[in-house]
């Protein structure tokens, strides 16, 4: 399986119940590579394009107006079969049907305080880590143990 990288997003909620550390902890035990990590508060121009094929929905207007109401902590994990692996993690966007031991299953119960955010698929991914993050923000790395997360 190739490497991949994905975007992941702990949301206002995540950040302001101190949830922040739980959350990132998950990616990394899991063995996933940390390229790109930062704390903003969204603009209002990126929130509706990071939400923009929502653009239509009637939550749209209060999802922007969460999205943007506190810092994120924005980041990137890469791995290979991160993309779908991290949404594994991550758990059913209904947080009352995310299995237990998933990030929404665990410190989540309502659907528009779902705590984290990850790109869906390919396009998504490349989509949203261009949206959020400069190219020169981004590590390639390796770590020490690579050889102990994966086989050659
Ligand atoms: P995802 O975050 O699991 O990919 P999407 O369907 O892409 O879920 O929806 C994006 C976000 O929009 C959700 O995480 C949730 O915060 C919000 N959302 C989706 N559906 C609803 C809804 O019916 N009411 C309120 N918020 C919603
Ligand atoms: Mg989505």
């Amino acid at each position: 399986m190739a490497e991949e990288r994905t975007f992941i997003a702990v949301k206002p909620d995540g950040v302001q119940r101190g949830l922040v550390a739980d959350i990132l902890g998950r990616f990394e035990r899991k063995g996933f590579k940390l390229v790109g990590l930062k704390l903003l508060t969204p603009s209002r121009s990126l929130a509706e394009q990071h939400y923009g094929i929502h653009r239509e929905r009637p939550f749209f207007p209060g999802l922007v107006g969460f999205i943007t109401s506190g810092p994120v902590v924005a980041m990137v994990w890469e791995g290979a079969g991160v993309i779908a692996g991290a949404r594994v993690l991550i758990g059913a966007t209904k947080p009352l049907e995310a299995a237990p031991g998933t990030i929404r299953g665990d410190l989540a119960m309502d659907i528009g305080r779902n705590v984290v955010h990850g790109s869906d698929g390919p396009e998504s991914a490349r989509f949203e880590i261009g949206l959020w993050f400069h190219p020169e923000e981004l590590s390639s790395w390796e770590p020490a143990d690579q050889g102990w997360r994966r086989q050659a």
